[in-house]
Parts: C-alpha cells; sequence; structure tokens
C-alpha cells in the first residue's frame, strides 16, 4: 500500500520534473512506502517567486487568524495521529509508539503556536520625554526557507513552519528526502486546515535542488537542521546575501552520572536517552561519564539493559530499537564502532540485530581515552563511556569536543547540581531525566557548535522569524 505523494506549489499538487522519488522502508528495504515525482532547482525557484507573493497578505492578517489555520491543522494530525504514525514508522523506522507521539507532537506544536496571538507580542518602554512612548513591534521577515532532517519527520518542520507562519512569514520547505510522506501529510494538513495558497510550498526534492533554494537571492531568512557541514554552508551562503540564518547541528550528548545518583533512575534514563529512536536524534545520549565509584555497578546493571534491548521491525510492539534510515546510515555507524573496537575500546555490551533490514547492533563501547567516538557523532545506537575521579573530571570530559547541544546529569545532592547547571557548556540540562525532549515553549539549541544563530521555540522563534521596529511614539507637540 504505497501512497502517491506531491510537492505543493501555489496551493496545487505538483508532481516534479526531475524524475521519480522512491521512499523506502528501512526495516524492509524492498517495501516501497511512497512514490513520487522528484522537483529541482527550477521548482523551488518557483516556490520562493510564489511565497514572495503570498507574503503581504499573510502578513496582514491578524496573528489570530493565521494561528487559527495552525489549531485547525492540529485537529487534522490529532485525527489522523494512528495512521499517519504508523507511515511515519514506515518510512523513518522508529518504533509505532514513537511514530504515533511524534505526530501527536506536531499537533502540540501546532496548537502553541496557534495561539501565539494570545501572548506578547512586542514591548512598550518608558520614554525620557514626556508625552512620549517607546514601542518595540514586530514584523515578519518575509520568505523563510525550511529544510528540515529525516529523524523527525513531521515534530521538526511543525516546529520550524508554525512559528515561521504564525508571525506572518511565508515558507519554502524542502523536506529531507527520505521522508517523503510524513511531509506531504503535514502539507495536506494545512492545506485542508484552509491555509491559503502560496503561503506553504513543500517541495521533494534531493539535496541538489534544497541547495538552490538555501543559495537563493529572494529569500529573507533560512532555517535548517541537520548535518554540521550542511549547517556551515547555509550559514555562510546566508551571511554572504546578508540574511539571517537559524542552524541546528551536530551533537555528542553526555550523561554525567555521579557518585551518589539514584542508579535505578540514571540506568532508565541512559536507556532512553541512548537507544530511543535508534540513537537518531541529535539530543542522543552518545556519550556517558561515570564516577569511578559507581562505574562498575552502573555497567553491569547498563549491560542487563542493553542486552535485553529487542532490535527488529518497528512495527511489532514488542521491539524496542528500530532500523537506522539507510544502508549508507548503516555502514558508517558499523565503520565507526569498527574502528573504535581496532583502536583499543572495550565493548561493554551490545544487543543482537536482524540480518536484513538497516539494522545496527546497539552497542556500549568503554574508552581509556578521549579518541575519535568522544568527538565524532556517529547519529545511531551507540554509547561510549568514560570514568572520571571527580565530579569536576567528569564535567571536563562531558565538555570536550566542539558540540554542547545537551546533555544529563544524574545526582541526588544539590551543590553538584548547582556546579553542573554553571559548568556543563551546553543549550540544553537534564537533570535526572534523559538527554532527549524538548517542550514547544522554552528555548531549544545548542551552545558551542552544535547551533549556529537564534534558538529555536517559544520566545526563541519569535525573536527568530521577525524584526523589530523601535517606535517612539507621540501624539503631536507636547
Ligand atoms: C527531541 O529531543 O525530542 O534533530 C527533539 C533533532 C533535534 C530535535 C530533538 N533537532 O534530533
Amino acid at each position: 500500500m504505497s501512497v502517491v505523494v506531491h510537492s505543493l506549489i501555489g496551493g496545487a499538487w505538483v508532481t516534479g520534473s526531475e524524475g521519480t522519488l522512491t521512499d523506502t522502508n528501512p526495516a524492509r528495504p524492498d517495501e516501497v512506502v511512497a512514490t513520487g515525482g522528484r522537483a529541482g532547482a527550477s521548482e523551488m525557484a518557483t516556490g520562493v517567486r510564489i511565497a514572495r507573493i503570498a507574503a503581504n497578505d499573510w502578513a496582514r492578517l491578524p496573528m489570530s487568524e493565521r494561528g487559527a489555520y495552525l489549531t485547525r491543522a492540529a485537529e487534522i494530525i490529532e485525527t489522523n495521529a494512528d495512521a499517519w504514525g504508523e507511515e511515519l514508522t514506515r518510512e523513518e523506522g522508529k518504533t509505532l509508539a514513537e511514530g504515533i507521539g511524534e505526530v501527536r507532537r506536531a499537533a502540540q506544536i501546532l496548537r502553541y503556536y496557534g495561539n501565539a496571538a494570545d501572548r506578547e507580542s512586542g514591548t512598550v518602554y518608558s520614554s525620557p520625554r514626556s508625552g512620549e512612548q517607546i514601542l518595540v513591534t514586530r514584523k515578519p521577515l518575509g520568505v523563510v526557507g525550511v529544510v528540515t532532517p529525516f529523524n523527525f519527520p513531521i515534530a521538526i518542520p511543525a516546529w520550524k513552519i508554525a512559528p515561521a507562519l504564525v508571525y506572518g512569514n511565508t515558507v519554502v520547505w524542502k523536506p529531507a528526502a527520505a521522508v517523503p510522506l510524513l511531509a506531504f501529510r503535514l502539507a495536506q494538513a494545512l492545506t485542508e486546515a484552509g491555509l491559503p495558497d502560496g503561503v506553504l510550498n513543500m517541495i521533494l526534492a534531493d539535496s541538489a535542488a534544497g541547495e538552490a533554494l538555501v543559495d537563493h537571492p529572494d529569500l529573507d531568512a533560512v532555517t535548517f537542521t541537520g548535518s554540521t557541514g550542511v549547517g556551515r554552508r547555509i550559514a555562510g551562503s546566508a551571511a554572504a546575501r546578508g540574511v539571517p540564518a537559524q542552524a541546528e547541528m551536530g551533537g555528542k550528548n553526555a550523561a554525567i552520572v555521579l557518585a551518589d545518583a539514584d542508579l535505578e533512575l540514571a540506568v532508565e534514563q541512559v536507556m532512553l536517552g541512548a537507544f530511543r529512536s535508534t540513537g537518531q536524534k541529535c539530543t542522543a545520549t552518545s556519550r556517558l561519564v561515570l564516577h569511578e565509584s559507581i562505574a562498575e555497578e552502573f555497567l553491569a546493571r547498563l549491560t542487563v539493559e542493553v542486552e535485553e534491548l529487542r532490535v527488529g521491525d518497528p512495527l511489532d510492539p514488542d521491539v524496542t530499537t528500530g532500523p537506522v534510515v539507510s544502508a549508507y546510515a548503516q555502514q558508517t555507524i558499523i565503520e565507526g564502532i569498527d574502528r573504535a573496537v581496532g583502536g583499543g575500546a572495550r565493548v561493554v555490551a551490545s544487543a543482537e540485530a536482524p540480518e536484513s533490514g538497516h539494522y545496527v547492533r546497539p552497542t556500549v563501547l568503554e574508552l581509556s581515552a578521549s579518541t575519535e567516538l568522544w568527538f565524532e557523532e556517529l547519529f545511531g545506537p551507540v554509547l561510549a563511556v568514560q570514568r572520571a575521579a571527580t565530579t569536576a573530571d567528569a564535567f571536563r570530559l562531558a565538555n570536550e569536543g566542539e558540540f554542547g547541544l545537551s546533555a544529563a546529569l544524574f545526582t541526588q545532592d544539590l551543590t553538584s547540581a548547582l556546579a553542573g547547571i554553571d559548568d556543563l557548556d551546553v543549550g540544553i540540562l537534564h537533570v535526572n531525566s534523559e538527554s532527549a525532549g524538548a517542550d514547544p515553549h522554552v528555548p531549544f539549541g545548542g551552545a558551542k557548535k552544535s547551533g549556529y544563530g537564534p534558538k529555536e521555540q517559544g520566545d526563541a522563534a519569535r525573536e527568530f522569524f521577525t524584526h523589530t521596529t523601535t517606535v517612539y511614539l507621540r501624539g503631536g507637540r507636547a
């Protein structure tokens, strides 16, 4: 039951002109989940032109009316959560519970931005002159290019597109080539919600056409989530044209378990952080720093849990861990594990995985020094461990490397928690919970080289998707 998907350009469903797109199931690579036409650079240019035409009327609608489209789309998404969640699982590979959960999360994100008009949308300052007030009002940027990754096929698009739209921008969106079906579903939901033609243009294309989009001279801003290399290139291209860019890139997120931690809780949360979604989250736990006094016991408990992981078809409700997204990802991750083992890493634990399908054995590796696996993001179910003699040492190990997206600190001691808040150089810190997860109303994004430009979500999204006009307002001669 393969679905035919289309791009959305100017309110019309369009079959891309650059050949065929085939969306397969990473658990069963010969199963086709969706097919359609692949678009190219010329469709990107058309999308930008149409988004520009639509921008003026859209920006002039009251924010509450723009938000109402998002709220209606949220209802449509929620109604279809089970069916679309299953489709998500079939094209991306996360478990069915996570697939359905992600679709619901997208609805929640749309609902949050749907209510943006109920929240503060500018600031009033007092003036040093009588008879005057100073207002800071917010205005849309114009046309925004949106480029999204495979690993959250509907939630990440929702958290970029919803704020872009509600703050009055029009959008040209290139979803990841691996997940066209959920992109089509989100575009369908917004279209069925009555979104005016041309406000959202969703173009199914490969990365070459994506480059044509992000380099397009008529975009007013670009927002991207994905690999570090691509993010930096997009940021450079946007900077050269003088337009803002937001890039959410790599992570190598540490869980730090201190001597006094609740080990049962920490093991449970590290398992979730490292292996849910098969480790394919930029916020996944890929490093583990253990205080040496609890390291043996922690690894023994962790090993029991890892060996109980059930890797297989993510539609099977007993399965805990699905495939990775592609044969290429599978090969890259396995090579990363092999290189670490070749370099002396000790295999602490691993789980069985099926032969056919893009599976990787979930693996925990202990390193004796900060070697490649401590720094390189593999984006799979691989956890690198080191031990630390002191809390300060643990924080130092966690801070190594160029990334600083999220961390999880396990301690019951308030002094240590406060020290972690001060010393851990990350954009998101979880104290006694796993490193992944994000609520729509609070800032999301990384420190160091994990993020470029303003953060996402909540008020941070408003910062990125608007510019301000400072108004010195007087009634006339004072
Ligand atoms: C989450 O942790 O639930 O690409 C969200 C990613 C992140 C989103 C993580 N931008 O994995």
